[in-house]
C-alpha cells in the first residue's frame, strides 16, 4: 500500500475511522494533521466499540505508531483521559508508540467559554460547533498569540504567554457576557498555569519532532496513513462557509499539518455514506425532514460521536461528491453504511441542482445559492436482504451492485471499498 490519505467526502462521520483501522493493517504509521477533539472516530472490533477524539485510529493495532501532527489543536486533558483509558484496555503499551508535534496548538480553558458565548451570541445563525474550543483555538494560531505544545514544556514560558493572552481574553469575555446579561467567568492565571504544567509533563515522553520522525520513516520506506477529521465540506475554504470548521479539511492540508512534503503522498481515497448527514447549521441540498430521514437516522444510529447530538440526514448528493473528487484528488471511494439503506423500497441519488430554473452540475460557491438550490434526483430500486454477512461485491444483491456502480458513474472515480456494518470485518474490499 502506498503512502494514503483518508478523507470525508461529504460533511463528516463518513465512516473515517473505521476505513483508517481497517487500512493501518497495511502501514506503519498513522497521522492526525487537523482538528482536534471535535471529531469522534469510531471504531468497532470484534463488537467492542472504540471512540477517539484525538489519538489517530490505528492505536488498535499493536506495534504501529500513531502521530498527531503540528496541524492539530489540542486539548491536553482530553488526550491524557484517552491516552489512559487506552492504556487501561491493554493498548499504547509501548510508548515510543504514541508521537505528538511539539508545535500543535493548545486548546485552553478560554477557547471552550469563547466558543460557547461566540455560539450563544450568533442566535439564530449559530454555526452549531461542537463547543470544544476549535474555533478560538485556531484563531489564536493564525494571530500568532497562541501557546503550544513545546510552551507547556517549559513553565517560564508558559506563565509569560498566559499572561500576555489573559487580558485579551478577559475583556473579550466580559463584552459576550455583557451582552448576554452574564457574568463573566472568573480565570486564575495561577491555576492555569499549574494544570497545563502538570499536564505538559504527562505528555513529555510523546513529544517530539513530527516531520523529523516522518521523513525519516518515508525514507525507510514505511507507509504512512493521513486520517482526516470532519470532512471537504467543512473545509474552511471550500466547504459551506461560514458553516465550516476552522481547519482545512482537504487531502492538500495532509503535507501542511505533518510537516512531510506533498511529493511523500501517493494516493488520496474519500470516505462517503451511501447517504448524507451532517451535524450542525448550513446549506444541506438533499436533507430529508420526513420519515425517511428520521428512518435513516434511527436505522444508522445518526448521532453525533462527540456531542451526542442528532445528526440531519438526506439522501446521498453526487454533486457533492463530484466536488469532493476534485478539491481532495480522489483517487477512489469507500462507500459506507451501505447495509443502512436495505428495506427501503427505492433510493434517490442528487446528480445535479436547479438554481434560478437551470440545471446546474457543480456546487455553487456562495452557501447562499447552495440553500435555494433544488435536487435533481434519479431514482433507483432499493433491496431488503440484509447485508452484514456480505464479504464480496458478488453477494450483494443486484439493486445494491447497482446503486455503487451508478456512485462510482456520478462521481468519475471507483468505490473500491464498501462496509456493510460498523465492525471491521463488515467490509466488501474491491481492489
Ligand atoms: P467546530 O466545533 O468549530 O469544529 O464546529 C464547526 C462545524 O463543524 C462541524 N463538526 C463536525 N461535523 C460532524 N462530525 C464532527 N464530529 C462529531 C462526530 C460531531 C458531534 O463525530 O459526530 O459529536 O456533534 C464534527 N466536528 C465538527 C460542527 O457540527 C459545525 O457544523
Ligand atoms: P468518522 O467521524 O468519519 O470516523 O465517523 P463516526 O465514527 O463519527 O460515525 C460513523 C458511525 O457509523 C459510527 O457509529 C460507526 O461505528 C458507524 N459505521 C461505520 N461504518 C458503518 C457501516 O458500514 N454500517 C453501519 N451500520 N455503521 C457503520
Ligand atoms: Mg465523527
Amino acid at each position: 500500500m502506498p503512502n494514503v490519505v483518508v478523507i470525508g467526502a461529504q460533511w463528516g462521520d463518513e465512516g473515517k475511522g473505521k476505513v483508517v483501522d481497517l487500512l493501518t493493517e497495511h502501514a506503519q504509521v498513522v497521522v492526525r494533521f487537523q482538528g482536534g477533539n471535535n471529531a469522534g472516530h469510531t471504531l468497532v472490533v470484534g463488537g467492542q466499540k472504540t471512540v477517539l477524539h484525538l489519538i489517530p485510529s490505528g492505536i488498535l493495532h499493536q506495534g504501529k505508531t500513531c502521530v498527531i501532527g503540528n496541524g492539530v489543536v489540542l486539548d491536553p486533558a482530553v488526550l491524557v483521559k484517552e491516552i489512559d483509558t487506552l492504556k487501561e484496555r491493554g493498548f499504547l503499551k509501548d510508548d515510543a508508540h504514541l508521537l505528538i508535534s511539539d508545535n500543535a496548538h493548545v486548546i485552553f480553558p478560554w477557547h471552550k467559554l469563547l466558543d460557547s458565548s461566540r455560539e450563544k451570541a450568533r442566535g439564530v445563525s449559530a454555526i452549531g460547533t461542537t463547543g470544544r474550543g476549535i474555533g478560538p483555538a485556531y484563531e489564536d494560531k493564525v494571530a500568532r498569540r497562541g501557546i503550544r505544545v513545546r510552551d507547556l514544556l517549559n513553565p517560564e514560558r508558559l506563565r509569560k504567554r498566559i499572561d500576555e493572552r489573559l487580558p485579551g481574553i478577559r475583556e473579550e469575555l466580559r463584552e459576550l457576557c455583557a451582552a448576554a446579561s452574564e457574568t463573566p467567568p472568573e480565570l486564575d492565571a495561577d491555576k492555569v498555569l499549574a494544570d497545563f504544567t502538570a499536564l505538559g509533563e504527562r505528555l513529555r515522553p510523546y513529544v517530539g519532532d513530527v516531520s523529523l520522525y516522518l521523513s525519516g520513516q518515508v525514507q525507510r520506506g514505511a507507509r504512512i496513513l493521513f486520517e482526516g477529521a470532519q470532512g471537504t465540506l467543512l473545509d474552511v475554504d471550500h466547504g459551506t462557509y461560514p458553516f465550516v470548521t476552522s481547519s482545512n479539511c482537504v487531502a492538500g492540508n495532509a503535507a501542511v499539518g505533518s510537516g512531510l512534503g506533498p511529493t511523500a503522498i501517493d494516493r488520496v481515497m474519500g470516505i462517503s455514506k451511501a447517504y448524507t448527514t451532517r451535524v450542525g447549521g448550513g446549506p444541506f441540498p438533499t436533507e430529508l425532514t420526513d420519515e425517511q430521514g428520521d428512518r435513516l437516522r434511527k436505522v444508522g444510529d445518526e448521532f453525533g460521536a462527540t456531542t451526542g447530538r442528532p445528526r440531519r440526514c438526506g439522501w446521498l448528493d453526487g454533486v457533492v461528491l463530484r466536488y469532493a473528487v476534485r478539491v481532495n484528488g480522489l483517487y477512489s471511494l469507500a462507500l459506507t453504511k451501505l447495509d443502512v439503506l436495505s428495506g427501503m423500497k427505492s433510493l434517490q441519488i442528487c446528480n445535479a441542482y436547479e438554481l434560478d430554473g437551470k440545471r446546474i452540475t457543480e456546487l455553487p460557491g456562495d452557501y447562499e445559492d447552495l440553500a435555494r438550490v433544488k435536487p435533481l434526483y434519479e431514482t433507483l430500486p432499493g433491496w431488503d436482504d440484509k447485508l452484514a454477512g456480505v464479504r464480496t461485491f458478488d453477494e450483494l444483491p443486484e439493486n445494491a451492485k447497482r446503486y455503487v456502480r451508478r456512485v462510482e458513474e456520478i462521481c468519475g472515480v471507483p468505490v473500491t471499498c464498501i462496509s456493510v456494518g460498523a465492525d471491521r470485518g463488515e467490509t466488501v474490499l474491491l481492489q
